[in-house]
């Protein structure tokens, strides 16, 4: 009871993060600039496997028996139960689709007879067939949940491409086709089509008085639908769909594809599309689905306050005997687990955090809602806590030359308004399954001493770093801008102490 109440008393003890293990040097260093798009399909890759692991989502999948965690005997989850895969019919094609959604850098080969032990659990899936460009094992085709002539030795496993490797190993998804702007000296048209209102429908444009045609929904994202939005001076994006709700590629014939903005542009001329003159050169979107946007005037905008960050950023020395919690929500490192299973002792042994208070504002003219409805929302027991977001806020170390060293922290936030400038009420509250959101020019705030507000660095050598603090890092709920959501600060870590400085506002 006292432990209730205790919770009820601070404030946010409710907070939920998850770490992500975001495995070192898997985000290539500093030789190979990848595109945005690129890093941000990798980073939402990722994200969605833990999530989904950690959510014991249906269609999760885990390797065991392996000697590292890139290699093993493949575990699906149907039901909330784990299962094992058959080596019916096991080949390249479905081991580069395990590999792939776990997030490796590619296949290096697949294990038939059990190569990783006899299958531990029941066999959930049989005679797999993928075509390879799958995002999930579970898009492929088998015999249905359960149904198997099998025994316990022929479970099916991989070896995946060690985290780290060279991307260029891997052959690219698709082929990908050159990108242009469009040329000044065209006229270029925008209207939206087949709305309800003015401010909703299918985007349509006209290159130097052609004819009307749709975009292609391939990446269609609230980056671009920002930009068509800003160029019709309609606001804002509040929605970019990928849809033919609206009328589809039957109403209007694509004619452009490829389309890429950073989200800064005042015209979707200064985006970037395939060759116009070849066009849809290439649209893999589903059939007949078009861009589509939903402008508005009113958006919130989230804005890392990195002042408070830079103030309160200090190491804490945690011995894991008081961090079960947060093990349990993986808010620590990799290593911490191999120590919890390896060293009797484990619970005297400590962990070295960076921990810091994160504030984040909404400067914008209306208030930030989670991305999930509230009936979605999850309880999380541990923290005794809903989770609103799946993704709120990652927290990054990253050493001099690019690479990723310390665990990408992602984090399943409460949001609430906790300091309003004055004058502002309150209205957003965790406490008892309130509304989550953070109203107009307030502020949530997570206090450093909360569980899970760190990045666990003991790993880490002393030396000069990176930290990067993103929220709402996967553009999920509409923002006027997202250049603000992100800090990128000097991280110094000494023996005895940890500075953050020159912190300025990015880019996730
Ligand atoms: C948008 O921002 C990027 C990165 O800051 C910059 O390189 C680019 O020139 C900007 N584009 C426009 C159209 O302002
Ligand atoms: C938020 O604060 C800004 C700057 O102080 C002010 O201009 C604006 O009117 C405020 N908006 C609301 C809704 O309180
Ligand atoms: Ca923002």
């Amino acid at each position: 009871m006292s432990s209730l109440l205790q919770i009820r008393s601070q404030r946010r003890l409710s907070l939920l993060i998850f770490i992500v293990f975001v495995f070192k040097g898997l985000f290539v260093t500093g030789a190979v600039q990848r595109t945005l798009e690129e890093a941000r399909l990798e980073r939402q890759r990722l994200v969605q496997k833990y999530i989904k692991t950690l959510n014991k989502e249906e269609g999760a999948i885990r390797l065991v028996g392996g000697e590292t965690g890139y290699e093993g005997n493949i575990e699906v989850l149907h039901n909330n139960k784990w299962g094992a895969i058959c080596d019916d019919e096991w080949d390249e094609l479905e081991g580069r689709v395990v590999c792939r959604q776990l997030g490796y850098p590619g296949l290096k080969r697949v294990t038939h007879d059990g190569y990783f032990g006899l299958a531990r659990r029941r066999f959930w899936m049989d005679n797999m067939y993928c075509e390879g460009n799958e995002q999930e094992l579970t898009d492929c085709h088998f015999e249905g949940w359960g149904t198997n002539d099998c025994e316990a030795n022929e479970a099916a496993g991989v070896v995946c491409e060690r985290p780290g490797t060279e991307r260029t190993t891997k052959a690219p998804l698709l082929p990908q086709l050159p990108k242009f702007t469009l040329p000044h000296a065209y006229r270029i048209d925008l209207r939206l089509r087949g709305g309800r209102r003015a401010n909703e429908g299918r985007v349509e444009v006209r290159i130097d008085n052609g004819r009307w045609g749709t975009i292609c929904s391939d990446g269609w994202s609230l980056l671009e639908a920002n930009v068509v939005c800003r160029q019709l001076v309609l606001g804002f994006a509040r929605d970019a769909l990928q849809t033919d709700y609206f009328g589809g590629l039957d109403m209007a014939p694509a004619v452009l594809s490829g389309t890429e903005c950073y989200g800064n542009e005042t015209t979707l001329a200064q985006c970037l599309h395939h060759d116009h003159l070849r066009p849809p050169a290439e649209c893999h979107g589903e059939r007949n689905h078009v861009a589509v946007v939903v402008c508005d005037h009113l958006a919130p905008d989230l804005v890392v306050d990195f002042f408070e960050l830079e103030r309160t950023a200090h190491l804490e020395d945690r011995p894991m005997a008081l961090m079960q919690c947060a093990m349990e929500e993986n808010c620590v490192a990799n290593e911490a687990y191999d120590i919890q299973r390896d060293d009797p002792n484990w619970r005297y042994v400590t962990r070295r955090l960076l921990k810091f208070t994160a504030s984040t504002l909404n400067a914008g003219n209306t208030d930030f809602r989670p991305f999930k409805e509230k009936h979605l929302w999850e309880w999380h027991m541990c923290h005794m806590h809903f989770h609103s977001m799946e993704v709120f806020a990652t927290f990054d170390v990253y050493d001099l030359l690019g690479s990723k060293v310390a665990q990408g922290h992602k984090a399943s936030f409460c949001l609430e308004d906790n300091q309003c400038l004055s004058g502002v009420p309150k209205k957003y509250n965790c406490a008892n399954f309130g509304d989550q959101g953070i109203s107009v020019n307030c502020s949530d705030i997570y206090l450093y001493n909360l569980d899970c507000q760190w990045v666990d660095i003991s790993e880490l050598d002393t030396g000069s770093y990176i930290l990067k603090i993103s929220v709402n890092p996967e553009f999920k709920v509409a923002e006027m801008s997202f250049d603000n959501n992100a800090a990128v600060c000097n991280l110094l870590y000494t023996d005895t102490y940890a500075r953050v400085d020159g912190c300025r506002l990015a880019r996730p």
